[in-house]
């Protein structure tokens, strides 16, 4: 074993050990009958985190009342201090605000891995896990939904391994190799058989669309002139000889051989792992799918539907999924086109891209993620999506670990750029997000581009 990974044993089992102690602190509750006041986040990741500690606490007879939201506020903690519960349970949020927590009228634990300025400080009654704390990466090597997972395994709840990979996926711990505190989940879920590992061809939603909407949807690994582009998509399977409305299940073997040799000298990763949730059926089966559909979810803002998937609904919510799932898809493909026809605004050091459509507001994070990977702007800067919300601008970062690697974080660059001009912000070194007045944009924008360079720099 080298150093490194020696040491980052010893790190695990610190944040192990924290998980154990939030265990512990949950059981108490559970076993005095306490309703366990759930609060998360509106993504993919705190839907499923939701799910990770709901399944848990349900499949113990507990009881347990959810609310998801878009930010932890200020507003939002003002109205949980009125509540009496006994334990309260933050999941993919919370380190900004221990001190808060830490004044509500019950116990709380926290299951964030958000990097944060707030504190490691101890509060009392606050048991605080995050990765962060430990020395251990939250951006790239563990989910909300994975640290809330450490919790639940520690019930013997290991099927749930799969919803704590869902989550990962859905804030992109799933591209390119899994690693850290993720991978230890997934291997628990493996030797457990609660997972499967398959190697295959990882295009969305293979075995259930006609597959030049598969292929169309297929975004990561990008397919170029494929990805996001329906004319692309059927002149692509029109030129290799397959009929374009046909279902991957359908193709004779021949026929699947020959499609992935050709979409192979498109894009060799097409070919890789796929992540198999054993008990589930397709769509929810693979895990990339599964998390594409909470996503859907969660940015058209049907939290309960998503979280209903999540706690095993697969009729109705599972529907109803689908049917938000076939909006998104239709939603982002606008966007791309959009992109595609008008680009980004370069500045020095940073890009970004405006819009006012209603229908577009909501995915301005996804497009950008898109645009980088598609190739559709300049991959050597990262990118802020602005969507106008007056009177406030909202602002979703992105870049590539790449870029990161040189430097750059952009959660860092986002919450002090906002700060300095009346928003808030913060995120990840690649993801990040703020909130700024309207008319502090051109400023805000300048000050960003300020900071990247200078972290660029360094
Ligand atoms: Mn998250």
């Amino acid at each position: 074993m080298s150093k490194s990974s020696k040491n980052d044993a010893y790190k695990q089992h610190s944040l192990l050990n924290r998980a154990e102690e939030a265990y512990k602190l949950l059981k108490k509750h559970l076993d005095q009958d306490n309703v366990v006041r759930i609060i998360s986040h509106n993504d993919a990741d705190g839907i499923s985190a939701a799910g990770v500690i709901c399944n848990a606490i349900a499949r113990e007879n507990g009881k347990f009342h959810v609310t998801i939201v878009p930010r932890l506020k200020s507003e939002v903690l003002d109205k949980l201090s009125h509540e009496k519960y006994e334990i309260f349970f933050f999941c993919d949020m919370g380190s900004a605000w221990t001190k808060r927590i830490g004044q509500l009228k019950g116990e709380a634990i926290i299951a964030d891995h958000h990097q944060t300025i707030d504190s490691s400080e101890e509060q009392e009654g606050v048991v605080h896990i995050n990765p962060h704390l430990f020395g251990l990466d939250g951006t790239r090597d563990v989910s909300g939904s994975g640290v809330t997972y450490l919790v639940a395994r520690l019930m013997n709840h290991f099927e749930l391994a799969g919803l704590a990979m869902v989550g990962a996926f859905g804030d992109m711990q799933g591209n390119g190799e899994i690693t850290g505190v993720n991978q230890t989940i997934l291997q628990e879920g493996l030797n457990k058989g609660v997972l499967e590992l398959k190697e295959g061809l990882k295009i969305s939603f293979l075995n259930d669309e006609p597959l030049y909407k598969a292929l169309t949807y297929t975004y990561l690994p990008p397919l170029p002139g494929i990805s996001g582009d329906l004319d692309g998509s059927r002149g692509f399977l029109e030129k290799i000889g397959l009929s374009t409305d046909i279902k991957f299940p359908e193709l004779s073997n021949e026929e699947k051989d020959h499609l992935k040799e050709a979409l192979i000298q498109i894009n060799p990763e097409i070919l890789g792992k796929q992540y198999m949730i054993t008990a589930l059926k397709p769509p929810l089966k693979n895990i990339d799918d599964y998390s594409s559909i909470i996503d859907a979810c969660g940015k058209n803002k049907k939290y309960g539907v998503g979280l209903s998937i999540c706690l095993g609904d697969e009729d109705e919510s599972l529907t109803k999924g689908m049917e938000l799932l076939k909006k998104y898809h239709e939603i982002i493909l606008k966007g791309v086109s959009w992109i595609k026809r008008e680009g980004s605004r370069e500045m020095d050091h940073i890009q970004y891209i405006y819009t006012e459509d209603k229908d577009i507001k909501g995915f301005m994070g996804t497009l950008a993620n898109i645009s980088l990977d598609i190739g559709l702007i300049n991959p050597n800067k990262p990118v802020l999506a602005l969507s106008r919300m007056d009177p406030l601008i909202k602002v979703s970062g992105r870049t590539t670990l790449k870029i990161t690697e040189k430097g750059v974080n952009l959660g860092q660059a986002m919450e002090q750029a906002s700060n300095s001009y009346g928003g808030a912000g913060g995120g990840h070194t690649v993801a990040a997000g703020a909130v700024v007045p309207r008319n502090n944009q051109d400023n805000f924008l300048n000050l960003v581009d300020d900071i990247v360079k200078n972290q660029l720099a360094e």
